[in-house]
């Protein structure tokens, strides 16, 4: 955890016990939630090393609570590798841990815990929420809309997305898989495989009517991800480019942004190499606060060294 406790200020990285990446805030009641995933201290094969997702809890961004393992590959019976970056929300008092993994018969899904605490313990589905039998099912974004409608983006290279039924554990299967166009117009030029700036890590939110993609970002000629967004005026698009959010600045080739308001300030939580020992795999979670544009645009968000008390 992070080792300045009790005074005014949240140093970056928040979490320095373990490596720590891919956060997704979620605030319920007066506070915040902190998903992440973990990056073991010990590689194997020299890739992401990645078993468990971890949970945090703070009510002023300075003091943080450790809630541990919340969910591993060990609860799903059916996923052998890859616990990648996950995202959690309430639905009638239920909590659900969207995440991506590895199947046991190969290929990327995205797997669904329910708790009836923030804090978990999660319990598998026992089946995938979404396997289209393909490689692009990962991170996972969920939001509900004001009409009830929730929603789960995701993707890497292309972004889709599936309407989810009330339940939150199944999709509308009438309507599918939806693969959102990859255009420039609506993500930048860029040099993914699409051509477009767009590469994974999707966070899907509204905000005073206008609804938010912000994305891990391919730019041209740069060799790690920086953030790019974009908006709509509806939840299914047509997305318009609104730029790069973040440069990059990780210093790691990977990114992935999650935001969110608590208490009346707006934070973007990133992930970096900056811990003694940081790698492409051993990264750090932080946090800045940013502010909108009265026209809802974001000015490009540098990345800093902590958050103060609130
Ligand atoms: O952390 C594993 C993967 O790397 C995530 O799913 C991506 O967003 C990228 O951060």
């Amino acid at each position: 955890m992070a080792d300045v406790v009790n005074t005014d200020f949240c140093q970056n990285p928040i979490i320095r016990d373990i490596y720590t990446a891919d956060p997704a805030p979620f605030v319920y009641g007066d506070t915040l939630y902190l998903y992440t995933t973990h990056d073991e201290d010990k590689l194997i094969n020299d890739f992401y090393t990645m078993f468990d997702w971890r949970c945090f809890s703070t009510k002023d961004m300075v003091n943080w609570t450790d809630h541990g393992k919340i969910f591993s590959l060990d609860d799903i019976e059916w996923a052998d590798d890859r616990a990648w970056a996950p995202q959690c929300i309430e639905r009638n008092g239920k909590f659900y841990l969207y995440c991506p993994v590895h199947k046991k018969d190969g290929g990327m899904a995205i797997a669904v815990g329910v708790s009836d605490s923030p804090v978990g313990p999660f319990k598998d589905l026992g089946y995938p929420l979404v396997d289209e039998g393909d490689w692009n099912d990962i991170d996972p974004t969920v939001f509900i809309d004001d009409d009830g409608q929730a929603y789960l983006y995701f993707g890497n290279p292309e972004l889709r997305y599936v309407k989810l039924n009330e339940d939150m554990i199944s999709y509308d299967k009438e309507v599918g898989v939806v693969k959102i166009p990859m255009t420039v117009e609506s993500f930048g030029k860029g040099s993914h495989m699409t051509g477009t700036t767009y590469g994974e890590g999707p966070w899907f939110y509204k905000r005073n009517g206008l609804y938010y993609m912000v994305f891990a970002a391919f730019r041209e000629g740069k060799k790690d991800e920086s953030f790019g967004y974009a908006t709509s005026t509806g939840p299914t698009g047509p997305w318009v480019y609104g730029g790069v959010l973040m440069d990059e600045e990780g210093g790691v080739f990977t990114n992935h942004p999650g935001i969110t308001d608590f208490k009346g300030h707006s934070y973007l939580f990133y992930h970096t190499g900056d811990l003694p020992g940081g790698s492409l795999f051993h990264r750090s979670v932080c946090v800045t606060e940013f502010f909108y544009n009265e026209d809802g645009t974001i000015n490009v968000i540098p990345k800093c060294d902590g958050v103060s008390k609130i």
